[in-house]
């Protein structure tokens, strides 16, 4: 592997995963509290519960991405020149985001959900202003300015170096007579193709957002609601998967250096990504199952895409993960179990997403808490494990030393036994509510309903403690290095 001596740019990304992993453990326990409310063990205001709500839905995607950029970003570092500067502007433009989020939410009153749906940030029955929409609207702009800045950067130095995009995503291998020997590395693939599907997300997003703004300001302006809910999904569907195909950058530079082998971007390997640059855009209809105003063929379209976008994100990742696991014996320490946990519950939670997908079962699960179930899977043991163990792996050389001697010690087992237990039951339990077709998003449920969230609560609990002696162990590792 190429290792970088001087690397400027890991100071910048490790302050990054500190505050991710703190935000990570405070929106969790804003999960809880409304899981706790759900279970009637605790009663907050319907309001305040769709405050929470829209924090934690807004905050949890937002770090998300954050990481996911943060793990980009570390990697391509090591193989072209990115300009140190250009992340700390995304790092401000995010926490300036984060305050005015924080803001709009807490001080304004804000409640209309992560996903902004016009009308709703306007219609607020008294709730809220139109400045604290305006304002929650300018801190996802903020954001989204933040992560065009960071991907023009990558994009731009990844196209300089590896022959244009087409170089970059290794077409000349994928389409072509190009030979293995000349493409790119595996993340370099990775890299280029979420960065060109983030930009065109974020787009997206900026112009509904501005729609919206204008909206706002001068309710005259009238959005065409069923164009702006299209223009919504674009960006929240591929902007939350972006998050997940930065984050496998992670694993794709990380795993070899266990196993020894160099993870090769094979001719399957090219084709795939190719394939998921596409799918990642055009599957994002199966969000619109249920408006009857959308055409048919667009709805279509996106169930069968939903099929289909399951099979590279497998054959890629999951597939070969195995083959390089079972090549060589693999050392087991808190960062490589994360990453192999973090490809595995990804590739679980693609299946209740690819159910869901389907226009027949969407009709009856859509607004069920089947749809919290299917993402939780995927992010809490998808992304988020992927985050936690590049945190582990970003502390590896001071945790070797630390004094049990062993690599993976009784506390990191425990915390990652506990994480995982806590993070399966949670999200089970929300599948089993859909099944039983408990809705979503409702803040106060009825008396047949409680006992499911409370067991929820109770596993939620077990994937805050598993989180927080991850984020501990983090925090301990950096002031055991020298160098952070
Ligand atoms: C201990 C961990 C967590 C708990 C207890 C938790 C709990 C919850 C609850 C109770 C809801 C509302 C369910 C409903 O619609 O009735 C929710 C929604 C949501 N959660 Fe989590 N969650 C956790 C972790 C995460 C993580 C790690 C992410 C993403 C990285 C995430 C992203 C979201 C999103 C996007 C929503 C949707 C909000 C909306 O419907 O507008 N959650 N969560
Ligand atoms: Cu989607």
């Amino acid at each position: 592997m190429v290792e970088a001596k001087y690397d400027p740019q890991a100071g910048p990304v490790k302050v990054t995963m500190i505050i991710a992993g703190v935000v990570l453990i405070l929106l969790m326990t804003f999960g809880l509290i409304m899981r706790l409310n759900q279970a009637a063990l605790i009663e907050i205001e319907p309001a305040l519960f769709y405050q929470i709500m829209t924090a934690h839905g807004a905050g949890m995607v937002g770090t998300a991405g954050l990481t996911g950029a943060a793990v980009l970003w570390y990697f391509m570092s090591r193989y072209v020149p990115l300009v140190g500067a250009v992340y700390n502007v995304f790092l401000g433009l995010f926490l300036l985001g984060v305050v005015l989020i924080l803001g709009a939410i807490f001080i304004g009153g804000y409640a209309g959900a992560w996903t902004f749906l016009f009308p709703l940030p306007a219609m607020s029955g008294g709730l809220w202003t139109s400045g604290a929409a305006a304002t929650f609207l300018l801190g996802y702009v903020s954001i989204g300015v933040g992560f065009l800045v960071m991907h023009l950067e990558v994009g731009r130095q990844l196209i300089r170096a590896y022959g244009g995009i087409s170089g970059a995503m290794a077409w000349p291998l994928a389409f072509g007579k190009g030979r293995v020997e000349d493409a790119p590395p595996a993340s370099v693939v990775a890299a280029m193709a979420s960065t060109i599907f983030n930009v065109i997300g974020v787009v997206f997003g900026a112009a509904v957002l501005v729609a919206s703004l204008v909206n706002l300001l001068v309710p005259g302006f009238e959005v065409d609601a069923l164009l702006a809910k299209n223009m919504i999904y674009i960006f929240g569907h591929i902007f939350i998967n972006a998050s997940i195909y930065m984050a496998v950058i992670a694993v794709y530079e990380i795993i070899p250096e266990y196993t020894g082998t160099p993870w090769k971007t094979s001719r399957v390997f090219a084709i795939s990504w190719s394939f998921v640059l596409l799918f990642v855009i055009a599957v994002y209809p199966h969000h619109l199952l249920q408006d009857v105003a959308m055409p048919a063929w667009a709805l279509v379209t996106g169930q069968i895409v939903s099929y289909l976008s399951g099979i590279p994100l497998l054959a890629v990742t999951a597939f070969s993960l195995l083959l390089y696991l079972r090549a060589g014996p693999i050392k087991w320490d808190l960062a490589s179990s994360l990453l192999v946990l973090g490809v595995a519950g990804w590739s679980v939670g693609s299946i209740p997403a690819i159910i869901d997908g389907m226009i027949v079962v969407n009709k009856v699960m859509h607004n069920t808490q089947w749809v919290p179930g299917h993402f939780h899977i995927y992010l809490i043991l998808g992304e988020i494990a992927m985050a936690f163990g590049f945190m582990a792996w970003l502390v590896r050389d001071a945790r070797k030393s630390a004094p049990t001697g062993t690599r993976m010690g009784g506390l990191d087992r425990l915390a990652i036994g506990t994480y995982l237990v806590g993070g399966a039951g949670f999200t089970v339990m929300f599948l089993v509510s859909g099944a039983m077709s408990i809705p979503r998003r409702w803040a106060v449920h009825a008396p047949e309903w409680t006992s499911q969230a409370g067991i929820a609560s109770l596993f939620a609990v077990l994937v805050i403690i598993g989180s927080t002696l991850f984020v501990i162990s983090y925090l301990r590792g950096l002031a055991g290095d020298k160098d952070a």
